[in-house]
């Protein structure tokens, strides 16, 4: 049963503000929260709709370490970036604000002061690793050493990105702190820990009991959580960039991002309606919605919650529809990687197309598994639904009626079977529409939207109306009044999910706004009402723009995997050394420079080159296996290191009298070593 409510607060994740936002942000929480708000706002509800830049945390630290500027400059720079993408793109947030601001500090320290007050916390003393040299202790990221799996030696003191293995930094061989490189300490410290055992028993009726409708894949995460067991987390931490703990002789300490960044949302509340904000925090009438992404689930269904309950004046979320991820080309997105769609830069590529990226993320939405995004399904439904079906259906709807109408909205006369069949299609759009986008079915719901366009085209196919202008002029009417009122109900229905195209649409029709509750209905345009001149909705996106896309992200993968080699080059070790030898040993090796006189690989093998070398002495044939490293032209005409008293061996029935000198690097690539340029160095010239 669903209860009555008398308004909503929708919150969408704050995004961390050390980056731009990219198309997995925008289709996993920022677009089905703008189409739910947008809905409810059509329907006349009282709706709130919060976000904002999540300002502090370790990785924007990090960041601004990198570059050598102050985190400050770092959120500044991105929260700007971040807050006009989302403006560009139509999320209509009612404010957009960031954890840095004055007033969530304010929030945050009082949150946190009211729960230690009233003794929420445990406080406990634990080891942790500390940087003498820098006098602070390390965060996890600021830790790196070998990884215990697979023996990378820049793994994080909590992930190791070679092998993926989640670590905590006493299991890093040879840590290392990132700040002074010393070898870190243990150290004692103290920190407040928010008792979630204690909560346990609630959260499990709450959740599991009470709100069995949650998304199956939120509602599964949760349950998994709880069947675990929780445990008390740390809600600070030893940095000295957030939210300082409100507590005295807790210098250097400040809140956990993850217990200051949800009371942001209240924080930015309070911001935007200082003086009417509780009602859409603590009225148990209001209704609080968080959109988030799948890796959030734990700390916006059981932490948050957690904190909201212990603090005991605030509603506690009514529903929690995270989503998936979105992969890119069947690659997870990677902002470090920069293997993503920026925002910003796909407006610089398709300006004005914001609606269309709005339509395929939620065509692909990853709403109960990761889904992908490819460029080629971008063009295709850009050119085959959007443009080909609404697009072309509205098109020529409006050109007609000003063809044979002066633009007026012609009269309709008695349907005929197949006009009520058609208007029968739709009058259950609205309906149909609700019932998705009340349980967050986006997809789904955007599809009916889109059947709307299908049913107006088909319709139009079908009657045909510029062959009757000649001989039936009032049926023509009759047809474009209703096509008229399909594109109508298209302005409406499009609204939450293509809003630039609902309102060109309507600017088209000559119309302001449009009532959700009208949705269905054959009479949206009087009889004479004027139309204005009709423009295109959409335009065909050609293969060029969007091999350049492809192009884009191959030079991605490329660079990424020059700088991988470059870094495996970097912290390569080289090979042990082997056993001596004696001088008398050594001098038994000939080596003498040579010219590679010929080269050419050898039929039906996939490494061996065969060469004839002039050793100054001889010109010889010698086999190597460098096919994979040069080409035969690559050879002929260098001169290189030969060890010419090497006892010939055959090497598939070819005789090889010695061996040419490389060396090998670390990814077993071969390099030619080549005498000093400027010397001359006679073939024969012994190496010694
Ligand atoms: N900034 C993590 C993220 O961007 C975090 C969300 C905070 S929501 C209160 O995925
Ligand atoms: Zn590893």
């Amino acid at each position: 049963m669903t209860r009555q409510f008398k308004r909503t607060t929708v919150t969408t994740a704050l995004p961390y503000a050390n980056g731009p936002v990219h198309i997995g942000h925008l289709a996993g929480v920022y677009v089905p929260a703008d189409i739910y708000v947008r809905y409810l706002r059509l329907k006349g509800q009282d709706v709130l709709f919060i976000g904002g830049s999540d300002e502090h945390g370790v990785p924007i630290t990090l960041k601004a370490k990198k570059e050598g500027v102050s985190p400050q400059a770092i959120v500044d720079r991105y929260h700007h970036i971040i807050k006009k993408s989302f403006e560009d793109f139509g999320i209509s947030f009612d404010i957009y604000s960031r954890t840095t601001s004055a007033i969530h500090h304010k929030t945050a320290s009082a949150f946190f002061d009211k729960l230690n007050r009233q003794g929420s916390f445990v406080e406990k003393t634990s080891e942790q690793y500390y940087d003498e040299e820098a006098g602070q202790f390390l965060a996890d990221r600021y830790i790196t050493g070998t990884c215990p799996h697979c023996g990378n030696e820049n793994a994080y003191g909590d992930q190791c990105e070679s092998c993926g293995n989640s670590l905590s930094p006493n299991e890093l061989i040879h840590p290392r702190s990132t700040i002074s490189g010393s070898k870190p300490v243990m150290k004692a410290t103290k920190h407040w820990y928010l008792p979630l055992d204690q909560y346990e028993a609630f959260l499990k009726q709450w959740i599991l009991e009470e709100h069995k409708e949650w998304k199956s894949n939120v509602y599964g995460q949760c349950k998994s959580w709880l069947d675990m067991g929780l445990q008390a987390r740390a809600v600070s931490r030893d940095l000295d960039w957030g939210v300082p703990v409100p507590v005295e002789g807790a210098e250097g300490k400040v809140l956990y991002v993850w217990f200051d960044a949800p009371i942001g949302y209240i924080s930015n509340t309070i911001e935007l309606l200082p003086d009417s904000w509780e009602k859409w925090w603590k009225d148990p009438e209001t209704r609080l919605i968080h959109f988030i992404g799948k890796d959030n689930i734990v700390f916006h269904c059981i932490v948050f919650p957690a904190m909201l309950k212990a603090e005991g004046s605030f509603i506690l979320p009514d529903n929690v529809p995270a989503n998936e991820f979105l992969n890119l080309e069947d690659d997870k997105i990677s902002t470090s990687q920069n293997w993503a769609v920026w925002l910003h830069e796909y407006l610089e590529d398709f300006p004005g197309k914001q609606d269309v990226l709005r339509y395929v993320l939620t065509a692909n939405a990853p709403e109960t598994k990761d889904n992908n995004f490819t460029w080629k399904d971008f063009q295709a439904r850009n050119n085959n639904e959007l443009v080909a079906v609404f697009g072309n259906f509205v098109n020529r709807a409006m050109v007609l009626t000003h063809k044979y109408f002066q633009g007026k909205v012609p009269a309709r006369g008695e349907p005929n079977d197949y006009d009520r069949q058609t208007m029968e299609e739709f009058t259950d759009v609205q309906n149909k529409v609700e019932t998705l986008l009340d349980v967050f079915r986006f997809r789904d719901a955007q599809k009916e939207a889109m059947n709307l366009a299908r049913i107006g085209n088909k319709y139009l196919a079908d009657t045909e109306p510029w062959k009757l202008a000649k001989t039936d002029l009032p049926r023509v009417g009759s047809i474009l009044n209703l096509c008229l009122q399909i594109a109508a109900n298209l302005a409406i229905v499009f609204e939450p999910f293509l809003p630039f195209t609902a309102q060109k649409l309507r600017r088209m029709l000559g119309i302001d706004s449009f009532r959700w509750e009208s949705l269905g209905r054959t009479d949206l345009l009087p009889v004479g009402h004027q139309l204005n001149p009709a423009k295109l909705l959409f335009e065909k996106i050609e293969d060029d723009a969007i091999n350049q896309q492809i192009q884009k992200l191959l030079n991605t993968k490329n660079n990424n995997k020059a700088t991988r080699e470059n870094q495996a080059e970097a912290s390569w070790t080289p090979a042990p050394a082997k056993v001596p030898i004696d001088y008398d040993s050594f001098c038994k090796m000939d080596i003498r420079v040579g010219t590679i006189l010929q080269a050419e690989a050898v039929p039906n093998t996939e490494k061996l080159m065969k060469m004839l070398v002039d050793t100054g002495l001889d010109q010889r044939t010698i086999v190597s296996g460098v096919l994979e490293h040069f080409s035969p032209e690559e050879l002929i005409g260098k001169q290189v290191p030969v060890l010419i008293n090497l006892e010939p061996r055959k090497i598939r029935g070819i005789v090889s009298q010695g061996m040419i000198l490389y060396a090998e690097n670390d990814q077993k690539r071969f390099a030619l070593m080549q005498p000093q340029a400027g010397k001359t160095t006679p073939n024969g010239s012994i190496i010694c």
